[in-house]
Order: structure tokens, then sequence, then C-alpha cells
């Protein structure tokens, strides 16, 4: 081995220092949807199983061909085959006698707001909202835009778009209006469907302006259909706008669905490259609905006539299309959805909800999880949590300390954790244990679910040996992959495909470890691994160091450029509510801590201690931002930030720090 992958391999190992191993527990492993065995049926015949899984769905038409890999990495699935995507999340469970089962149990943010919906009653609202976007002239292959609060209407518009073929595009709510018009613009939405507003941190907030201001930007648009929720005034123009009250409530509650090829586009959704312009991921109807079905079932073990299935995701994210509408819904399963944040009107607002409903499984990010470890453990313990049997996190690597945290305060040590990695390029969950078969180690994703095969290669695309790291790759198509980028097929092969010659492996952008066992430690995007004197160091590992610490709530690392080392390591902390004040000797002691966790190597060569963190509104650390703090520029475009105030708050404290 060189020197240099001797260091390498030096830096990645300090992960393994995590020998914690939790095994499913024995009711759960009996009763699993899945056992071991399931891994070795899958690869016999990767084709055949995924043939399987898609019997899961109800098509109109069965396909003739599985897989359709003739033009990669353009690939089709279930070829010849048709369906209709709303029919199979709603219309057959009221077929098959269960159409009085609750599909959504809908929590405003207000306190005392909720509905109930049953799959028969969410069947009559898509109905009624089809033939109401089929009236303002939306055909099949039309775009429709859909800017929403977190309120029934948007699972309804979503579901009415794919039962009329029109792809849909979900716009976050929380994004302005030139992120909206930018999309709209770019994918051409013919009608935008969006509220007068919705309910955050106990207010109203409005929406309806924001959609205003996007349609003096692009002239794609022909309608908007606006949601009644809050009831503030909005601007009216009557010759575009059309409330939903109006058209909806009073059309039709019967439609027929008409099935479509099972490459018919179901939507796009957005998603922001490394630089430039947002990539308008496109999704079909098959295979991604087969995908989103089976994780689903997979990965949470689902129990439709039993479990009581929460995501806290918004629908304006990835994770909202596959696993609060396609893959809960395909599978007819009860889960709650809610419309506001967190902490609103109190701290424990999440948990008396799962003690309300009695949530079983429950899917969050670690961002959140970090958040509530922040507020120490005496709020979720006023809370009866033991309904919980699966708890889930998706969307950065999850640190071994909030782990342990999540599984012990809120799963009370019962319930396995499944770390998720996917993205909205997969569509679904591609790397997570199998709740009922793997014994979970905290801050691995494990290994690729049944039916996907993943890798860790090195820069010619060569598979790297257990023990070591490089980046992660996709070395097979799978049915719920992404078909292209909208109106972007070159920037689709180059982004995705051509990173390593002489292989057809779908390039992830994160960077990953495969420890002795063979499983995958997801590291973060490759722009947030680190190369200090030429060592490998993830960021995610020496925020893990940081957070094991009592004294941290939260931290964030990042690389910034050093004459002499290529690259040194800058933390920034956000400190326990529980502890004392902070301040030099805190700094002393978690460089001593880091030293001692990875290695002299990751030391950081600052630390500062911060109030806040600057985030997405998806709520991933921008540590974009953070490298310009921590390299004294100029603070770049902070466009996308939940809370654009945190860049203020964080250069204040600095001062103060230095
Ligand atoms: C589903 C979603 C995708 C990126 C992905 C990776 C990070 C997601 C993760 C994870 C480590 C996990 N990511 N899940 N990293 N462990 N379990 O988040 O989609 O918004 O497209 O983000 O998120 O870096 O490449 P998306």
């Amino acid at each position: 081995m060189s020197a240099r992958a001797e260091r390498s391999k030096q830096g990645l190992s300090s992960l393994s220092h995590e020998h914690r191993r939790f095994e499913p527990p024995d009711g759960l492993a009996a009763n699993a949807n899945l056992t071991a065995d399931v891994y070795e049926h899958s690869t016999v015949d990767r084709e055949q199983f995924w043939a399987e899984q898609a019997e899961r769905l109800s098509w109109a038409q069965k396909w003739d061909t599985v897989l359709d890999a003739s033009s990669l990495p353009f690939a089709k699935w279930f070829v010849g085959g048709r369906l209709n995507a709303a029919y199979n999340c709603v219309d057959r469970h009221v077929e098959s006698g269960r159409g009085d089962r609750v599909a959504i149990h809908w929590v405003g943010e207000p306190e005392g707001d909720t509905r109930d919906l049953t799959y028969s009653d969410l069947q009559a609202e898509v109905s009624k909202a089809a033939n109401a976007l089929t009236d303002l002239g939306v055909g099949v292959g039309d775009r429709v835009a859909i800017y929403l609060p977190m309120i029934p209407e948007a699972i309804v518009a979503m579901l009415a778009c794919a039962r009329i073929g029109a792809p849909h595009a979900v716009v976050f709510g929380g994004f302005s209006s030139d992120a909206l018009a930018s999309r709209i613009e770019d994918c051409q939405a013919k009608v935008v469907v969006t509220a007068d507003g919705g309910y955050r941190r106990g207010a109203a907030s409005a929406l309806k302006p924001a959609v205003d201001e996007a349609l003096t930007k692009t002239s794609a648009v022909e309608k908007v259909l606006v949601v009644r929720r809050t009831g503030q005034d909005v601007a009216w123009n009557d010759e575009v706008d059309v409330w939903w009250h109006d058209i909806v409530d009073g059309a039709s509650a019967t439609h027929t669905p008409e099935p479509f090829d099972a490459e018919h586009p179901l939507y796009v959704m957005y998603t922001s490259g490394t630089t430039g312009k947002p990539k308008g991921i496109l999704h079909t109807t098959g295979g991604y609905l087969t995908g989103a079905a089976f994780t689903h079932w997979a990965v949470f073990d689902l129990k439709s006539d039993a479990d009581v299935y929460w995501c806290t995701a918004d629908i304006g994210w990835v994770t909202g299309h596959s696993y609060i509408v396609y893959g809960p819904l395909a599978n007819g399963a009860t889960q709650v959805l809610y419309e506001g944040t967190p902490d609103s009107p109190e701290r424990g607002r999440w948990w008396k909800i799962i003690e309300k409903y009695g949530v079983t499984i429950f899917y969050t990010a670690p961002t959140a999880i970090r958040s509530f470890m922040k507020q120490g453990n005496k709020v979720p313990e006023r809370y009866d949590l033991s309904s919980l049997r699966i708890l889930g996190s998706v969307g950065e690597p999850i640190n071994p300390e909030a782990y342990i945290w999540y599984r012990h305060v809120i799963g009370g040590d019962r319930t396995p954790v499944v770390d998720t990695w996917w993205q909205t390029e997969t569509g679904m969950i591609m790397i997570s244990p199998l709740p009922g078969v793997a014994a979970g180690k905290p801050g691995s994703a494990m290994v690729s679910i049944p039916g996907v095969t993943t890798d860790v290669v090195d820069e010619k695309g060569n598979s790297v040996p257990n023990g070591s790291g490089g980046y992660l790759v996709v070395t097979s198509p799978w049915p719920s992959m992404l078909r292209t980028l909208w109106g972007e097929d070159e920037r689709y092969v180059e982004t995705y495909w051509n990173r390593f010659q002489d292989k057809e492996y779908y390039f992830a952008g994160d960077g990953a470890k495969k420890d002795e066992d063979g499983d995958i430690w997801v590291l973060g995007r490759i722009d947030d691994v680190m190369n200090v004197s030429g060592h490998r160091l993830s960021t995610s590992e020496i925020e893990s160091a940081l957070v094991s610490h009592p004294a941290v709530a939260e931290a964030a690392v990042v690389g910034t450029s050093d004459e002499d080392t290529g690259q040194a390591v800058c933390a920034f902390v956000i400190q326990r509510d529980e502890s004392g004040d902070g301040g030099q000797n805190l700094v002393q002691e978690l460089r001593q801590h880091v030293r001692k966790q990875i290695g002299p190597i990751a030391t950081p060569r600052r630390i500062m201690i911060v109030p806040e963190l600057p985030k997405t509104r998806s709520g991933k650390i921008m540590r974009r931002l953070l490298r310009d703090v921590a390299e004294n520029r100029e603070i770049d475009d902070v466009s996308t930030l939940a809370d654009s105030s945190v860049m203020d708050l964080i250069s204040a404290g600095l001062v103060r720090n230095e």
C-alpha cells in the first residue's frame, strides 16, 4: 500500500471506534416483513425480484419487459405496462374494502385544528380535483406547479395531477418567489396550485403574494388555483385566480382514472446542484411507484392494518414525495400529516402528536434529532412514546451520539433505528438496514436494500477493499432511478454517469467508507470531505466527535484552505442549554476531545462557539457559508437559508470569540 493510501486509511478507520450494536427486538424479527434470505433471493435474478415487487401495484396492462437497458443511462422499466398512480394510491384500497380506513390524520398547527381523511374521502377529493384541473385546461403531459403548505390539499393536488397524467412540480412553500418563478419557467407550468397562506410558528404566513410576484417573471402560467387556508387577505386577479372551494368543492366526485404508460412522467422535483441552475429531476410512473412502495413496506416493516406512520418531511422535498405521498398511500397506510413547526406552540408538540395518534413508525432527520437533544430529555420524557416501534433517519449522516439519543430517549431502547441513505435522484431508499434483520450500528447506513447494488470505488471506479473509503456509486439500474434532468439530457449524463471510464456506474456525489464488515458509512457530499496533510477526513466524523462531548449540542465542521496543510479543520459549535457558559476553557477542552476521539490530525485549528448554524430549509447545514466566515470572505448568497439572520448572529458571535 502506498504511503498516501496508508494515511488515507488511517483517517477513515477512526470511525471504527464505534462498536455498539443493536440486535432487532425478538418480536419484531419474528414477524418481520423480510428476513435475511431476501438478500440471496434478490441477487439470483434481480429483474425477476423487481418484477415480483411490481406485483404490489395494480396494472391495467402488464409489462412485456422488466428492464430495457439498451440505451443506458436512459433506462426503461416495466416496458409496455400501463397503470395509474393515483388509482394505485387511492381507489384500489376503497375497492378492496378498506375505504373506511384513515389515510391521513391531519394536524394543523393551531391546536385543535385537525381533520381525518379516510381512503374513501381521499378518493372523492382527488376525483373532484382531477375534474377541476381538467376544467382549467390541464391535459395529459401538461405541468402543474404546486406551492402549498402541509395541508391535505397538497396531497390531493399531487394525486389529482397523477390521475390525469399531468406531471407535478412541487416547490417547497418556504422558497422565495424567485425560486418559484425559475422552476415554473423551467418546466413551463400551465397551472399553479397554492393557498392564501399556512400556519408557521404560531402565525399565518402568506404564500399567494410570492406566486403573484413569480407570475410577473414568467408567462407560462394560465391559471392559479388557490386554497383558502388562513383566510388572510389576498390580491386577486379574476382572469387568472380561481378559488379551490369554488371549482373543486363543487366538482363531480366521480372520475375514471386513465392508465398511462409505465414510463409516463409522474413528476419533476428540483434540487440544487453544487452551483448554478437547479436540476429538474424527472421521475416516471411504474418503476418509481414500485420502488417507493416496496421500500416503504420493507424498510419500515409496515403492517398497513396496524401501524400509524409519521414522516415529518415537507412534501416540497423528495422525502415527502416518496414517503408521505406515493410509498405510504400505495401501501394503504394510515399516516399523520402535520402542518407546522416542531416547537409550536411548545417544545413538546411532536411528542404530543405521537402520543395522541399512537404513532408506531417515525421518520425524521438528524438535524431535528440534534435540536431536540439540545433541549434536553425532560421535554420528550413528559409524553408516552411507547407506541413507537421503528425510528427512521434521513437527509444527512446521523452521528452516533444522536443515533443513541434517538433510540434511547425517543425509542425507549426498544426501537431499531433505520438510517436510510438515498437522494432526490434515486427516488427511493437505497442503503438502509432492514429493521427485522440487521444488528444496527450507530452511524452506519449499513448495506444496500435487496434489489439494489451499490459500491464504494476509487478514482478509477474500482471497488475499494473493506476498511477503505472512496466514492459511493450504484452499479446497476434500479426501478425508481431518475430518467433524466428536465430538458437537459446531456447534463444528466455528464453529472451522474460519466465519472468513470468504461463503467456504467451512477455517481452519487457522496463519499463513503466500507468498514471491516463491509458495511457502508456515508461520509457526506464529496465537497464536505477534507484533505488535511494528505489525510482524508470527513466533516461528519469530526462533527460526531464534537457532539459526543457533553457540552456540545450541535457542530458543523468545514475545511478552510491552509498553505501548510492544504486544508485546516474549522469547527462551529452550539452549546447545550444545560452546560456552562463556554469560552476559552471549553474550546481547549474540545480540541483535546477531538484529538482523543479521532487523532491529532483531526484537531480543529479553530473552534467557534455560535448561537445557531445556517441551514437550508430542508435542514442541511450550509457549510459553504461557514467556509466563507472561516476564511474571512464576504458572505456568499444566503437566499436559500431558512433564516438569513443566522449569519448575522454568527458574525456577531465571532467578534466576541476572537
Ligand atoms: C433523501 C434526501 C441527498 C443527499 C445525499 C447525502 C445526504 C441523505 C443520508 C445522507 C448520510 C444518510 N443524505 N440521506 N447522508 N446518511 N442517511 O435527503 O434527498 O435532499 O436529494 O439529499 O443527502 O449527501 O447525497 P436529497
